[in-house]
């Protein structure tokens, strides 16, 4: 397909609720909304970077100028053959994964659409509807963090991962416990702990936890592999993991038993399929991990997250656990079984709302 155009609309989108990591709390999400045109036919991309590098090096701003002065221009006018020659046309720029995540999902979105198929059916997701979990931020005190995931629970979900940080680990990780003892639960510390520190962790595993992640650096691979050794429970990298090779590496050193797969993270849902062949390959179970996404983020970890590999629950919920008024016209709704089921429709199988667009636009440039 050759792109005719690529517009990036940067977006700042009230969240439902609070969310706090161990990183600090935003009330609201920014993200970079691509909209790519090509033969007729328009796509859309979901860039996830935020508006600062908490969790990762990028953020709005970075990915805003990358796309817009050095991924997007070349990128107009030759034919692009798929996913990977997309991918070996944005190699000249190094690292900005999120930016270039976001356009490969433009691309993807194209091209279900010029084929009349679905993500899923072109990534070969074998599962109509996916097991999904509810990412609780950390909250003000643990009664409150209690009260929050009896709520979730009510709601149906199946699975509660809770956000840690020192100081608000193992207290918390042991009420949730003694409150729902058959609860499938799993922490995230996103990388607040080192080595030395880490070991104030080793309470949690005698909770039956499904996973500890990311607890140290996101460039700590080697400090992983030696924590993992003091713990039966297994460690699930996020941030560690940048791509494939990551991947490999990790699991040959044993750093990790599980991956978080989030395409933005790895640069592209065609890198985050890359890992999950090679994790199927090694037995290693993945997830699909997300990023606050707008109905245009979750239609494409929907469709990610139906591969076969994916094993455990993802970090997809329902659109109003995010946000009171999103960008497309479809909502997200949980079924009965912790699932979310998977688009069928042509590319994402979304349709943007462009009043909302609108209403959210911070900036917006046509390329
Ligand atoms: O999309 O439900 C979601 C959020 C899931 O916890 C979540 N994501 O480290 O896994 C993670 C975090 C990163 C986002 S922090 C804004
Ligand atoms: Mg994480």
């Amino acid at each position: 397909m050759k792109l005719d155009s690529v517009t990036l609309y940067h977006l700042k989108m009230p969240l439902a609720a609070p969310f706090a990591t161990s990183f600090g709390s935003i009330s609201t999400r920014e993200c970079i909304l691509l909209e790519a045109k090509a033969e007729g036919f328009t796509g859309w991309g979901e860039c996830v970077a935020d508006r600062a590098p908490g969790y990762a090096c990028e953020t709005t701003g970075t990915a805003w100028h990358i796309l817009r002065d050095f991924l997007v221009p070349p990128l107009l006018g030759p034919e692009i053959a798929d996913a990977d020659d997309l991918q070996r046309r944005m190699a000249h720029v190094k690292g900005h994964r999120m930016a270039k995540a976001g356009l490969e999902l433009a691309f993807w979105d194209l091209r279900g659409k010029m084929e009349g198929r679905s993500l899923r059916d072109l990534l070969g997701g074998s599962r109509d509807r996916v097991p999904v979990g509810v990412s609780v931020g950390i909250q003000p005190t643990t009664g409150d963090l209690l009260r929050t995931v009896e709520d979730y629970l009510a709601q149906g979900y199946g699975r509660i991962k809770i956000k840690i940080k020192p100081g608000r680990d193992v207290n918390d990780t042991e009420a949730v416990r003694r409150a729902f003892p058959d609860l499938p639960l799993q922490v995230d510390a996103n990388s607040a702990y080192t080595l030395e520190t880490a070991d104030a962790l080793l309470p949690l595993d005698d909770l039956d936890l499904l996973l500890i992640e990311q607890p140290l650096a996101e460039d700590d691979l080697w400090d992983h592999r030696a924590l993992q050794t003091r713990f039966g429970t297994p460690l699930c990298l996020d941030e560690s993991i940048l791509g494939p090779r990551h991947a490999r590496q990790a699991i040959e050193m044993g750093a990790c038993r599980i991956i978080n797969i989030k395409a933005g993270r790895v640069g592209g849902i065609s890198r985050g399929v890359a890992i999950h062949d090679l994790c199927r390959e090694r037995d290693v179970p993945v997830w699909c991990g997300g990023m606050l996404e707008t109905g245009v983020g979750r239609a494409a970890n929907l469709a990610l997250a139906s591969l076969p590999g994916f094993a455990l629950p993802g970090d997809i919920s329902a659109t109003d656990r995010y946000y009171p008024r999103d960008i497309t016209h479809e909502r997200f709704t949980l079924n009965p079984d912790s699932t979310i089921t998977v688009p069928d429709a042509p590319g994402l199988g979304v349709t943007v709302d462009r009043a909302a667009v609108e209403r959210f636009t911070l900036a917006k440039i046509r390329l």
